[in-house]
């Protein structure tokens, strides 16, 4: 690929302290996204981060539904809802970006999960499938038409937003280097052939001129 433009986005999904070693809801390997991520963010002429943030007693964590686990599911009004220790809680230092992400330049930071009662592993459209998070709209008005997609977790957050942002309109891409998932019973190899099927295309960091 030639160096990014302007039509150019490069969008990090949820780079924080909880989806990192030590963190509440460690994804395997998650640092190793950092380094590429690093390089990206100093190629792309745009940068936006999303960031998890949830308030305390959240629907999706198992802490919130009596006898359940994390990692089991529960029946919400929206659906099936996997449960999930309590993590990125608003403030926390858990819910902060790494340290070691440097991004400061990122124009907008994205935040999601933020209702009580409804997840959102989405950037886009919370798990409701009905409540928009507003980014479509941002994106369309800065007139981005190709959204390069990194970060945590491949087979939850970035999955779901690369499906929405994809069903939006736009050109996605996946940089395989610069995500890493959580991976329960296959869902990494189930998220990256539901990308296939949705059109997203999926690249190394290598490959983006001076990446
Ligand atoms: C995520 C589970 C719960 C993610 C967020 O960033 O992929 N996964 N909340
Ligand atoms: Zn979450």
């Amino acid at each position: 690929m030639k160096a990014p433009g302007e039509r150019d986005l490069l969008l990090v999904v949820d780079v924080q302290n909880d989806f990192l070693p030590g963190g509440a809801l460690a994804v395997p390997d998650g640092h190793a996204v950092i380094d590429p991520i690093n390089r990206l963010a100093a190629r792309f002429p745009h940068v936006v981060l999303t960031q998890d943030w949830h308030p305390a007693g959240h629907v999706s964590f198992a802490s919130s539904h009596a006898g359940k686990r994390a990692f089991e599911s529960v029946d919400l009004p929206y659906g099936p809802q996997v449960l999930w220790p309590d993590h990125c809680i608003q403030g926390s230092s858990g819910a902060r970006f790494s340290a070691e992400l440097h991004a400061d330049w990122a124009e907008l930071v994205m935040r999601k999960g933020y209702h009580a009662h409804t997840d959102s592993y989405s950037a886009f459209v919370e798990a409701d499938r009905s409540t928009s998070t507003g980014l479509t709209g941002y994106l369309r008005e800065r007139r981005f038409s190709h959204l390069y997609l990194t970060g945590l977790a491949t087979d939850y957050c970035v999955l779901w937003t690369a499906l929405d942002a994809a069903r939006a309109g736009f050109a996605v891409t996946v940089i395989e280097d610069a995500v890493r998932g959580i991976d329960m019973d296959g869902s990494v190899e189930r998220a990256w052939a539901d990308m296939a099927n949705a059109g997203v295309r999926r690249m190394m960091s290598g490959a983006i001129e001076g990446g």
